[in-house]
């Protein structure tokens, strides 16, 4: 009998870090090592679930580019490091810059999957508060505030974000969202497509409103292809056609809401008629569309982040919703409904039906004046405020699981700023575009070693449950929980350096215990813990009013700063752009920006390639397998052609997160197919000026054949 199988096989529960979907993985373990990775079948929400991502934990935990100890910068080259000696360099580099410049020029960036970990998201607030800095930037602003803000507007708190009820849904209306894809966003429904099928096979219809004939679109009952940045347009037509037939139905809302009569007004002028041009979506198309949501019996309107990343996100989010109580589908089975948290939701804290409401603008970023919106300023911001001098100036940053330089438009400026810092502190777990510039790398735990409770998607789930996952291994002694690093980065700070790591009395689990105790199940952490695989608390129940937190009690149908701004969807309806325009797309095999070095995704066909319409590609010159070129400015890219009727007639495509060939990374299996950064391409001053969010899609620009002679021949 050889030593490796003397010892046990062992099955460990895991909650997969990797997406919105938070699968619940069953993790195979012998000794050190991973065996295999597969949906639990014993999870109570993901029900064995699982997609190619997950499966990716083992090359994670094993990836020999991931960082095991921290790194520090000297003379140019990061050289390997213990805790101690990291910490003391964070010490000696920025409390001398705090104590010049004041705890306002640090900034502090928090990124995607900082979502997905307790450890960040729980303790981040406190290392702002420790730094008193207002310079706080996240990857919000590059995808869901916009609808925080519309829902926060609405219902009076930033995460009480309706989802579709799909289980009993018979007709769902989606717009600027592939879960078959991207496993879904603010809507935790991991097997969206099992989910769909069940529901086509019960008679419901799916229509899904998309630039793109996505992998969701193929799979759905109709597609209308949207020209990028239209969505404004097409939801004020079917708003406008609700009115103008008298579809509305109300049923039990209406006693709830306030503005129906200003919304009224203010939707008139906008006919599908005048809509459709600006939209491409025909005006008997909006009507049909308007007519079939107020008939069905249970419908939902759903829209997400190809929604959100337009000049007008907030308007479209706060249509969505919109839609959704004019067809009395708010908050009813089927239709569009609030999940009830079982820990960390606002909005069954405080006094239930009444609250504060939220507001924006309390202060405004230094060099663009953009207003703060959930606290934050638009990422957009960043570059301009370490690189525009004068006070106020960002003279140190603290970039937390997050890489701007690729995500980000315009993430080649964010570049060359963050190499004038004079200090960058990056908590991440490679040196990648982003952290290659910082001067101290913090790493955390592998995934497999870390807790995992969710705050966030419990509150957008499809159903509402409470599960929690322990570590599958132990973590290397001296290596700090995440949350153990922020709480020393704020001793730090606060000029305590000499304390000891925080203990157990501050962990995580302390925390959840305590929000589950507070929460509306009442339960513990215990109990959640001892029913591995998590507990099923029940389908979607109708919250209204129970759930509102607005000043009036009410859902405001027509917020001011969204009327005030159909004035400028009304400017918008004539504008013309020239050139092709560019939208994204996410892959299966992707995690935004950080997933490339991982072998079992990585494999398989090129990636990184420019969708367009074989129409476009003969006016062009462009063919199969050819290199189109793409210029915006002065920035042009070289990308490799796949013609597909997918696409749509003037718009072409590229995925984000690409870009791996930048000096001084050290991912090698990512290296080995960079890609291009499509963001390189994109103005990192076009924005939705309520919500701060960056525009991604639909931005003009020019492309040409690069093998214009290869093509000849
Ligand atoms: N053009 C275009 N751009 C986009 C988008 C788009 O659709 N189109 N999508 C946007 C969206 S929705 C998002 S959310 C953003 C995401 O943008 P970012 O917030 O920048 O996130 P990622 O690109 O996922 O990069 C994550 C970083 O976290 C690190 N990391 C991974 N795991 C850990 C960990 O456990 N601990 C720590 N400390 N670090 C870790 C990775 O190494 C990487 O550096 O990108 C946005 N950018
Ligand atoms: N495999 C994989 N999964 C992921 C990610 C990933 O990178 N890879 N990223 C994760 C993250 S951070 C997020 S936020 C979620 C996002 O999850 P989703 O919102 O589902 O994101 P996408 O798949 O980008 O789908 C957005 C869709 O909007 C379309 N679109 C573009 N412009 C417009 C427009 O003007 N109008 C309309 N109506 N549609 C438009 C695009 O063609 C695209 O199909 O995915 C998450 N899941
Ligand atoms: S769908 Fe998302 S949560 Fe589920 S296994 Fe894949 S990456 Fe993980
Ligand atoms: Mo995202």
């Amino acid at each position: 009998m050889n030593t490796a199988s003397a010892i046990p096989e062992q099955s460990h529960y895991r909650i997969c870090p990797l997406c919105e979907a938070c699968c619940g993985l069953e993790v195979r373990t012998r000794g050190d090592k991973v065996i295999s990775i597969r949906g639990a079948e014993q999870d109570v929400f993901s029900h064995g679930y699982i997609c190619p991502k997950g499966v990716s934990l083992k090359d994670l935990h094993e990836d020999p580019d991931r960082l095991r100890s921290p790194r520090i910068k000297r003379n140019g080259q990061f050289v390997e490091a213990t805790w101690e000696e990291a910490f003391a360099e964070v010490e000696r580099r920025l409390l001398p810059l705090i104590a010049e410049h004041g705890g306002q020029a640090v900034g502090t960036v928090i990124g995607n999957p900082a979502a997905h970990k307790i450890g960040l998201l729980a303790y981040f607030p406190q290392l702002v508060r420790a730094l008193g800095t207002r310079n706080v930037f996240s990857a919000s602003s590059l995808d869901q505030i916009p609808k925080q803000l519309s829902a926060g507007l609405m219902f009076g708190d930033w995460m009480s974000v309706p989802v579709p009820d799909i289980e009993r849904c018979d007709f769902l209306l989606m717009l600027g969202a592939n879960p078959m894809v991207s496993n879904g966003s603010l809507w935790t429904v991991p097997d969206y497509r099992g989910k769909a099928k069940a529901m086509r096979a019960r008679g419901g219809r799916i229509v899904v409103v998309d630039p793109r004939r996505t992998e969701t679109a193929a799979a759905a009952d109709q597609h209308l292809p949207i020209r990028p940045g239209g969505d404004a347009f097409f939801l004020l037509g079917l708003v406008h056609t609700l009115f103008d037939e008298k579809l509305l139905r109300l049923r039990g809302l209406q006693e709830h809401l306030e503005g129906l009569d200003a919304l009224r007004a203010a939707v008139l002028p906008m006919s599908p008629e005048r809509m459709a041009p600006a939209c491409g979506i025909d005006a008997a198309t909006q009507r049909q569309l308007a007519r079939q949501l107020a008939q069905a019996e249970r419908a939902a309107v759903y829209g997400r982040i190809g929604t959100c990343t337009q000049r007008f996100g907030t308007v479209n989010s706060w249509l969505v919703d919109v839609l959704n109580i004019l067809t009395g589908n708010l908050d009813r089975a089927g239709g569009a409904m609030f999940t009830k948290a079982a820990a960390f939701a606002a909005n069954t804290a405080g006094t239930p039906g009444q609250g504060r409401g939220v507001s924006t603008g309390r202060r405004h970023s230094r060099v663009s004046g953009a207003p703060e919106v959930f606290g934050e300023f638009p990422i957009t911001c960043l570059a301009e405020e370490i690189d525009t001098p004068g006070p106020g100036q960002i003279k140190a940053l603290i970039c937390i699981a997050s890489n701007p330089v690729l995500s980000t438009p315009n993430g080649q400026r964010i570049a060359k700023a963050l190499e004038g810092l004079p200090f960058m502190l990056s908590l991440d777990i490679y040196i990648n575009e982003t952290s290659r510039h910082a001067d101290v790398i913090l790493p955390g735990p592998s995934p497999l070693e870390d807790v995992h409770f969710d705050i966030p998607f419990p509150q957008f789930s499809y159903r509402n449950h409470a599960r929690y996952s322990g570590p599958v291994f132990a973590k290397a002694a001296d290596q700090p929980e995440e949350w153990q690093t922020l709480l020393h980065l704020c001793d730090i700070v606060q000029g305590k350096a000499q304390a000891p790591l925080a203990g157990p009395q501050h962990s995580p689990d302390a925390i959840i215990d305590q929000a589950l105790r507070a929460g509306p199940y009442g339960l513990s952490l215990a109990q959640v813990r001892a029913a591995e695989g998590g507990i099923d608390l029940g389908p979607l129940q109708p919250r209204i009013p129970e759930v509102l937190r607005t000043p009036s009690g009410r859902i405001a149908l027509a917020p001011p700063s969204l009327l005030a701004d159909l004035a400028h969807v009304e400017e918008a309806l004539g504008a013309q752009s020239e050139g092709m325009l560019l939208i994204g797309r996410r892959d299966t095999r992707s995690g935004n920006s950080w997933m490339h070095n991982l072998p079992v995704l990585a494999k398989g066909p090129e990636r990184c390639t420019l969708l367009v319409h074989p129409q476009d590609a003969q006016r062009l010159g462009l063919h199969e397998g050819g290199t189109a070129r793409l210029q915006s400015g002065d920035t042009v890219l070289l990308a490799p052609v796949r013609i597909s009727e997918e696409m749509q007639v003037g718009v072409v495509s590229l995925p984000h997160g690409w870009g791996h060939d930048l000096p001084g990374s050290q991912l090698r299996e990512a290296a080995l197919r960079p890609g291009v950064n499509m963001n390189a391409l994109l103005d990192d001053r076009l924005r939705d000026p309520l919500s701060g969010n960056a525009v991604l899609s639909g931005v003009a620009v020019c492309v040409s054949a690069a093998d214009a002679l290869a093509s000849a021949l």
